[in-house]
């Protein structure tokens, strides 16, 4: 009797990417969401990957001229819920040169933090507004194409709100101020991301910053 050796393949075959599957999710799981931290220099992301790394602030911070190992952290969202996280590189802030750097990590990552100085745009500052409008419309664009496409949670986070003489006499009304910034509008929208903003400048600053970004994830 002959065998059915084209059933018996198809099985092998199945089981086999099956297999490949399940270990891809564990891998995954294991390894946690990437996250990619991004903003212009000195925004403030090497500070708030100390933060969540550390659980608190670096006592100095060096301008990051190349990539460096970045860290993993874990974050309890609340319900029972508890993820890994995994940034691969902390990446520097510098202009043109650096955004291969930053399209390659947008494309791996699960989560990406986009950091912005909110008290520069709350102020009107042109130059600022313009960087955050180039920014943003790189991401935008990185995030429709069609090779690199996932879902991605997009967080447009503005830090350095504690410069700003608003966020000092209404906190409450200074956030709602970054949400409506007009350069903010058509981005979060196309890269469905949630706007928020307050301060690195202190550990409970910070703490009260990183809990925000939490009700988001
Ligand atoms: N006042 C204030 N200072 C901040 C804030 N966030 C970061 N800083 C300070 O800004 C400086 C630069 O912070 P970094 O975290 O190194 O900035 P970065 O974005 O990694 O900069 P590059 O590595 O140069 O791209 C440090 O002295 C931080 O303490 C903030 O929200 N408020
Ligand atoms: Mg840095």
């Amino acid at each position: 009797m002959a065998f059915p050796l084209v059933p018996i393949a198809v099985a092998v075959v199945a089981a086999g990417v099956g297999l490949g599957t399940s270990a891809w999710f564990l891998r995954r799981k294991l390894s946690g969401k990437q996250v990619a931290i991004l903003g212009r220099q000195e925004v403030g992301k090497s500070t708030l990957l100390y933060m969540l790394r550390d659980n608190r602030l670096p006592d100095n911070t060096t301008r990051t001229t190349d990539p460096i190992p970045g860290g993993e952290f874990e974050m309890d969202l609340g319900s029972r819920r508890r993820a890994r996280f995994c940034v691969p590189k902390d990446l520097p802030g510098h202009a043109a040169p650096t955004w291969k750097l930053w399209e390659e990590a947008f494309n791996g990552a699960d989560v990406v933090f986009y950091l912005f100085r909110s008290d520069k745009l709350v102020d009107d500052e042109v130059g600022e507004t313009t960087l955050v409008k180039e920014h943003l419309n790189m991401l935008v664009e990185w995030d429709s194409a069609v090779a690199t496409r996932k879902s991605r949670r997009v967080l447009l986070i503005g830090t350095w709100a504690d410069q700003s003489e608003l966020y000092g006499a209404d906190p409450a009304g200074y956030i709602e101020r970054v949400k409506d910034l007009p350069v903010l509008q058509a981005p979060s929208v196309k890269l469905r991301a949630n706007v928020l903003s307050g301060s690195l400048a202190s550990n409970g600053d910070a703490k009260k910053l990183i809990k925000a970004m939490k009700g988001y994830l």
